[in-house]
């Protein structure tokens, strides 16, 4: 078992070289905090300029003053540290949902009409609608996208109720909605202004949804919530048991940046460092572009991440690469949560994202391993990130995106059906009807 007592949950403490880069980067940033250019609102003024200029000269002095103390009395990087404890009653602003305006009724999925929900689905209320209902798949939005640095990815869950609702498949034949039960539970209670206190509420749902043994399906947000996804998945199924494929163009398991434990680029970290899911259970496909450098990768080999870079996927070829995911999937812990961040794809199919990588995964790679892994394994999570309409000309990165969400829960039909292997496809599809078939 992984000693992580350096950093027990989220924020007791970050590794030491983080904190090192952190040391030199408040100290760089000093002078610059404690002599910030004047700012008059009156900059229009020709006088303005030399008046900034000369606050800020007079201001350099003691500046400088301040910086030599410091190396006397060194400030404590870990006051810079936003720190996360799950069990600081502030953190969960809003606890419950109120339901006690709602009509009395049953315990059930509420069928909604034309008013927007995940592919139209019902909507469940409470934790007894899910269990009344018996419900197997549970949609749940994570809006938040403070942790991609601006805005938008936060509309992610709404631009997915958006899309079309139909979910036939021609390559298997299967539509999954008539082969599961599936919900829409709402968004998670987000605090918009912190991803570090977004995360107790999602994590806390996810929890409620995979107690009652329901798949929870989380559409975001920016992928800082694949930490509070994965964490309330090992909280109801243990740390060892889970396993996590993520697809993504980055590594997302940076150390702390500007005092911020927890972002869109940290979410592997902490779960690895706060010891909520084990290095060798996670599974890395699509990373590429600048990001991680030699450090990162070699954080991943010590931690026994198992990773497929597009340069693997250049130098062996998808097929084969994808043959090798799939066989560590079933190679792996009991239990899988897939997360798929949008930016694997290729930014001509998925522009509409924070963060975009060229060089990318196409719909054609993608598709077939999503329903391998969802028909093959035991899927207990799955979720959508980072998907922002705001930037998303023309809808192709929303309709990629519902895709791959329809391509998964395909395959945890086929497996509900006793058709889940990886090379499952319709007879009637697969070929056309003359003598010879694939022969020919
Ligand atoms: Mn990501």
């Amino acid at each position: 078992m992984r000693d992580n007592s350096r950093s027990s949950r989220l924020g007791a403490a970050a590794p030491a070289a983080s904190l090192t880069r952190l040391f030199l980067l408040a100290g760089l940033l000093a002078p610059a905090c404690e002599a910030p250019p004047a700012e008059s609102g009156d900059q229009a003024s020709p006088g303005a300029e030399a008046d900034a200029a000369a606050a800020a000269g007079s201001a350099a002095d003691p500046a400088a003053q301040q910086a030599d103390s410091a190396e006397q009395e060194a400030p404590d990087p870990e006051a810079a540290i936003i720190r996360l404890d799950p069990n600081d009653p502030d953190l969960e602003v809003w606890r419950d949902r109120d339901i006690s305006d709602d009509p009395p009724r049953e315990p059930g999925p509420i069928e909604v009409g034309s008013v927007l929900s995940f592919y139209g689905l019902p909507i469940a209320r409470t934790i007894e609608d899910l269990v009344a209902g018996e419900v197997e798949v549970a949609f749940l939005g994570a809006p938040v996208d403070m942790g991609v640095g601006f805005r938008g990815a936060g509309e992610g869950p709404n631009a997915l109720r958006a899309m079309r609702r139909s979910t036939g498949s021609m390559e298997t034949m299967i539509s999954w909605r008539s082969e599961l039960t599936a919900v829409d539970y709402g968004n998670a209670p987000i605090d918009q202004f912190s991803v570090e206190r977004s995360m107790e509420p999602i994590r806390r749902m996810v929890r409620e949804i995979a107690e009652t043994g329901a798949i929870p399906v989380i559409i975001g947000g920016d992928h800082s919530i694949e930490f509070a996804n994965v964490a309330g998945l090992a909280d109801v199924y243990g740390k060892e048991n889970v396993g996590v494929i993520h697809f993504d163009a980055h590594y997302d398991a940076g150390g702390t940046r500007m005092g911020h434990l927890i972002s869109h680029a940290q979410p592997v970290r902490r779960l690895v460092d706060d010891g909520h899911i084990l290095g060798r259970n996670f599974i890395q496909v699509g990373l590429r572009g600048s990001w991680p450098g030699p450090e990162g990768f070699e954080w991943m080999r010590e931690n026994e991440f198992r990773y497929h870079t597009m340069a693997e996927i250049d130098r062996d070829g998808w097929a084969t690469v994808m043959q090798r995911v799939l066989d560590e999937a079933n190679d792996g812990p009991e239990y899988l949560h897939v997360s798929f961040d949008i930016d694997v794809m290729d930014p001509a199919y998925t522009s509409g994202t924070g963060t975009p990588v060229p060089g990318g995964l196409t719909p054609r790679e993608v598709f077939p391993i999503l329903r391998g892994l969802c028909s093959e394994n035991n899927l207990v999570g799955f979720d959508l990130v980072e998907l922002n309409p705001l930037v998303d000309p023309g809808y192709t990165t929303a309709l990629n995106a519902k895709q791959v969400v329809d391509e998964c829960l395909t395959g945890v039909a086929l497996r509900k059906l006793g058709l889940g292997n990886r090379d499952y496809l319709s007879p009637l599809t697969r070929r056309d009807g003359r003598p010879g078939g694939m022969d020919r």
